[in-house]
């Protein structure tokens, strides 16, 4: 079996690693300087010019790019080539405000297919596997990056998309998929519609799947193997950066290893700004070193979480990145207190229930308030039956010791919570319509 994709990149040296990256820095902010008038004005701003950037030691005197800055820069203005060097644009599933665009010239796109192979192989993947890719296509990265990956390792590729589930599974049974590609909440929507068309995880031949796009925690991990029977690794990435692929897990699974070879990757406080050392939380921030069209410095993702350079028992040497714990945006605040989705989901799937659950938040009477909506299974649903309120109150009392904050627990119905075929929708912050 194929351990590597590209075995002299993903295991080499820390120097090797750093050279590369002080090189292509160098290239790439002088290339930005001399064709990103956007950028080039936020550089004389901060009075900055190429020759103050000589290695990744420098990088903290670039300035940022947030979200506003694609926004207000849409939809070309961030560009580093003219459009007649570019042969795509990928788009987030952004609700509000503008969409953010990206564009790739072909290089681009091959160096993010590259990105995705070292995912799939670092699964075990090889060309004798069958890849089941159900992210959406089109302007999401989802399915494009891992459809590309997996035809660069030279799997057999069913581009199912998302959506269609019964039709999902007989595929993957009858053609023998081996990988499965999708969010880790459709992975476990996938999981339930196989229980309930009367299968086991023995009736399919699926070994691994590669799930992300979204916070999923160790505990969903854990429920997704089993209803699958499979290992269950994590995939990272932004459209902003690339798309799916920035960086991904390995058979350890204990973090992505961040393609290094062309994102420079760096942990902020978010309130700051100030760079933090390795193995304390913070916002990820990326260098694009490598892309052509779209390459943005410094751009500050939101996402929360920790690096880490312990060395990795798979040989890969690039640095790792936990979980994201979430967005910092996506962070709520109720009565005062930090809460964040994933907290509520491991204390759920902890206690026995489902993965399909919603968090309202709303403001009444000047008071947050915090009703938790929870599946219950068809076992459950008897069982539970003739004292629901006692297991309300019993789960409401376990998510306080984790939160800190009461919640109103609602048990329910099977089947009474909205599944998700994408990027599930946990919250609704109805505090948002008030404001
Ligand atoms: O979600 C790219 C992607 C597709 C990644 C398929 C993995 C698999 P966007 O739609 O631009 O791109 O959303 C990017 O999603 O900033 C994170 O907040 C979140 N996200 C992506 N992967 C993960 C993950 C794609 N593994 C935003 N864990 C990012 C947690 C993730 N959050």
């Amino acid at each position: 079996m194929r351990k590597y994709y590209q075995e002299e990149i993903e295991c080499a040296s820390p120097e090797q690693i750093k050279a590369w990256q002080d090189e292509r820095l160098v290239k790439q902010v002088k290339n930005v300087y001399e064709n990103n008038t956007y950028y080039r004005k936020l550089m004389d701003e901060a009075g900055i010019t190429p020759d103050d950037i000589q290695s990744t030691a420098d990088l903290h005197k670039l300035p940022f790019l947030t979200k506003n800055d694609l926004r207000e820069a849409y939809p070309y203005g961030l560009m580093s080539r003219p459009v007649k060097d570019c042969v795509r644009i990928q788009s987030t599933s952004g609700t509000t405000g503008r969409r953010v665009v990206a564009f790739y010239t072909q290089n681009d796109i091959d160096i993010w297919e590259e990105c995705c192979a070292r995912a799939i192989v670092a699964v075990g993947g090889d060309e004798d596997d069958v890849c089941q890719v159900c992210y959406g296509y089109g302007l999401f990265t989802g399915g494009p990056g891992l459809n590309g990956g997996s035809h660069k390792v030279g799997c057999l590729t069913l581009p199912m998309s998302s959506g269609n589930t019964e039709r999902q599974i007989q595929f993957m049974r009858d053609l023998g998929s081996t990988i499965l590609c999708c969010t880790p909440s459709y992975a476990a929507f996938i999981g339930e519609t196989l229980h309930d068309m009367g299968f086991t995880p023995d009736d399919i031949r699926l070994k691994a799947g590669i799930f992300g796009a979204e916070p999923w925690t160790e505990e969903m991990r854990r429920d997704i193997e089993a209803k699958l029977g499979i290992k269950a690794y994590d995939i990272y990435g932004l459209t902003e950066i690339s798309g799916p692929g920035v960086s991904f897990e390995c058979e350890e699974q204990t973090g992505m290893h961040i393609n290094e070879d062309h994102f420079i990757a760096e942990i902020i406080n978010p309130d700051t700004g100030e760079v933090l050392p390795d193995g304390e939380v913070g916002e990820l921030v990326f260098t694009s070193i490598t892309k052509e069209a779209f390459p943005l410095l410094r751009y500050r993702t939101r996402d929360l979480c920790v690096l880490s350079r312990k060395k990795c028992s798979c040989g890969r040497t690039h640095v790792k990145m936990s979980k994201p714990m979430g967005r910092s945006d996506d962070m709520l605040i109720i009565r005062g207190v930090n809460v964040f989705p994933s907290q509520i989901e491991t204390v759920l799937l902890k206690e026995g229930y489902t993965p399909n659950y919603q968090i309202l938040v709303d403001r009444i009477n000047n008071t947050d308030t915090l009703d938790i909506n929870v599946e219950l299974t068809q076992e459950q649903f008897k069982e539970y039956n003739d004292n629901v309120e006692g297991y309300e109150k019993k789960l409401a009392a376990a998510i306080t010791t984790m939160l800190g904050i009461r919640p109103k627990v609602h048990l329910l119905a099977p089947k009474s919570v909205v599944r998700s075929e994408g990027k599930a929708v946990r919250v609704i912050d109805k505090r948002k319509l008030h404001d």
